[in-house]
């Protein structure tokens, strides 16, 4: 997948992208990562990227034209190009999933008061990652990247697949432990010794539901519940042992 992303502040990615399963993913060439500076395709000797808003208030307004000669240097015809602003839906799991088979994405980050609307007739998808106003889209961009690149095939490496984790699925994670098996007083789960792979896997989904259910009841509705999950959910309601 190729990643073009657009910003006044190029700076603000040395790093991120250097790191965790997105530095590796680009390390073996499954993602291609290009951070241009808007700056750039502003032609005059002050290379102007911005300008006072028409009907007068405070702040700056990036310009059309610098950002339109921005966009035209990177387009391709499969190019998807979201904006990232808080105006836009909220960017979830199954936008991830979709964002993830995209072979070309471009990611507009607007800065001060933001862009001028007309650039908005070049924006495939406008996406907010929560409801917070934010200095510029650039953080948004490095959380829609990390989010799309670790569904990337082979962006995990030998890891479990991202298709077989919980939130694919729709459930918070069960809990997870590592060596010793005692820590201040606290046993592993006798069940995860056991070797017993079947009673593992009921146990660990069976904990998800139970969390999601106590954590985040708003990810069960409307959900569909299979024979094996409707028992579960019946045990965690009405026996209130495990
Ligand atoms: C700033 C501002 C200052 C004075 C009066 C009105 C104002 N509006 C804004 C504003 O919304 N600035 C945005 C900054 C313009 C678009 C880029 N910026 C941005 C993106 N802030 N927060 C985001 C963002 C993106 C995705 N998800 C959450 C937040």
């Amino acid at each position: 997948m190729k990643v073009d992303i657009l910003t006044l502040f190029p700076a603000m990615f040395k790093g991120p992208f250097e790191e965790s399963i997105v530095g590796r993913a680009r390390q073996r060439g499954l993602l291609d990562v290009n951070i241009l500076n808007i700056r750039e395709y502003a032609l005059d000797k002050h290379q102007q990227v911005d300008d006072y808003p028409y009907g007068g208030g405070a702040g700056m307004v990036m310009k059309a034209d610098v950002l339109c000669r921005a966009i035209d240097a990177v387009k391709t015809p499969d190019a998807h190009l979201v904006y990232l602003s808080p105006q836009g839906p909220r960017l979830e799991q199954p936008t991830v999933v979709r964002l993830a088979k995209k072979p070309h994405l471009i990611l507009l980050c607007g800065h001060y008061e933001g862009i001028d609307e007309r650039v908005m007739n070049e924006v495939d998808e406008e996406l907010s990652i929560g409801d917070y106003v934010l200095s510029g889209g650039e953080l948004a961009a490095m959380v829609a990247v990390d989010a799309v690149t670790r569904l990337i095939p082979g962006a995990l490496g030998d890891e479990r697949s991202a298709q077989e984790e919980s939130f694919a699925e729709g459930l918070l994670e069960y809990p997870h432990y590592t060596r010793p098996r005692t820590f201040r007083d606290r046993e592993v789960p006798e069940v995860l010794l056991s070797g017993h792979h079947e009673n593992i896997r009921r146990w660990r989904k069976k904990l998800s539901l139970e969390r999601t259910l106590i954590k985040r009841p708003d990810l069960l509705l409307g959900r569909h519940f299979d024979q094996e999950e409707r028992q579960m959910l019946e045990e965690i309601l009405f026996d209130g042992e495990n």
